[in-house]
């Protein structure tokens, strides 16, 4: 059998010869002995067959990707996208006068929210039709499809602003999240000394003609993982107001969205 030759790219010969000489300066700072190496690649190994490679990745190596792309530019700062995002969330459409309801179980678990958002452009201009996504974790802590019991699409879906870019959805208040801590990412939690905990957060991303689409995240103020988030996905400007109303809570964000 002839061997499978990849396509040559410029750009990943770049990004690869980078990714060798920093792994290679690495083992030189690290001083790694043989034992430690293989250890070192013990642990990799496990991480992967876990399945565990996009949790850690997107936990510990995400935000520095963000960081650099957007830092300086205006419109909402992006957040990670995380390993729970799944393709193929149903449309979910409302009653007129009447929020878009994201839980599918009737009896689903948790405090009511109703979340509302404005979607515009950088110039201001509201951005009507835009398509929103949205998922966030259920009150065991699970998001739906990974580990959990829950119908594969529950607290995810998604919608489209109204022609003033606003919408409303009702959903359930998200809960602080423990990334799975039992696995080899755990070990390495351990290791270097960190807990496990992301703060609360909704996580959306919106689509809308002309502009670049915007993945990002929404957090409460008051939540106590908010300064040491384990993934460092909180941005300040993402921080929003968990407004108590007696039997819901209610919460809004503006987003800003950049032209491409
Ligand atoms: C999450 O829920 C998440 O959003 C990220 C970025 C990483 C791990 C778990
Ligand atoms: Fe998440």
């Amino acid at each position: 059998m002839q061997k499978q030759v990849a396509k040559k790219n410029a750009r990943v010969e770049e990004v690869f010869n980078l990714f060798i000489t920093h792994m290679q300066e690495f083992l030189k700072e690290a001083k790694l002995n043989h034992e430690e190496y293989t250890n070192f690649v013990n642990w990799a190994d496990r991480l992967g067959r876990a399945g565990e490679l996009p949790l850690y990745a997107d936990v510990f190596l995400e935000t520095h990707v963000l960081r650099a792309m957007y830092t300086d530019k205006p419109g909402t700062q992006p957040s990670l996208l995380g390993p729970y995002f799944i393709e193929g969330s149903p449309l979910v459409e409302s009653e007129p006068g009447q929020p878009i309801v994201l839980t599918q179980r009737p009896d689903e678990d948790g405090e009511v929210l109703i979340f509302r958002g404005k979607v515009s452009s950088t110039d201001g201009m509201p951005l009507a039709n835009t398509r929103v996504e949205m998922w966030q974790n259920d009150n065991s802590g699970k998001y739906s499809a990974f580990d959990s019991d829950a119908p594969r699409y529950n607290l995810r879906g998604h919608f489209f602003t109204d022609e003033n870019g606003t919408f409303e959805v009702q959903s359930i208040v998200p809960l602080p999240y423990s990334i799975p801590d039992q696995g080899p990412t755990g070990e390495f939690l351990e290791y270097v000394d960190l807990h496990p905990m992301r703060p609360a957060h909704l996580h959306l991303m919106f689509e809308a003609d002309g502009h670049e689409t915007l993945i990002t995240q929404v957090f409460f103020e008051g939540d106590q993982w908010l300064e040491s988030d384990v993934a460092d996905g909180v941005r300040t400007e993402l921080i929003t107001k968990l407004e108590d109303k007696g039997d819901h809570k209610e919460a809004s964000l503006d987003f800003v969205m950049r032209r491409e």
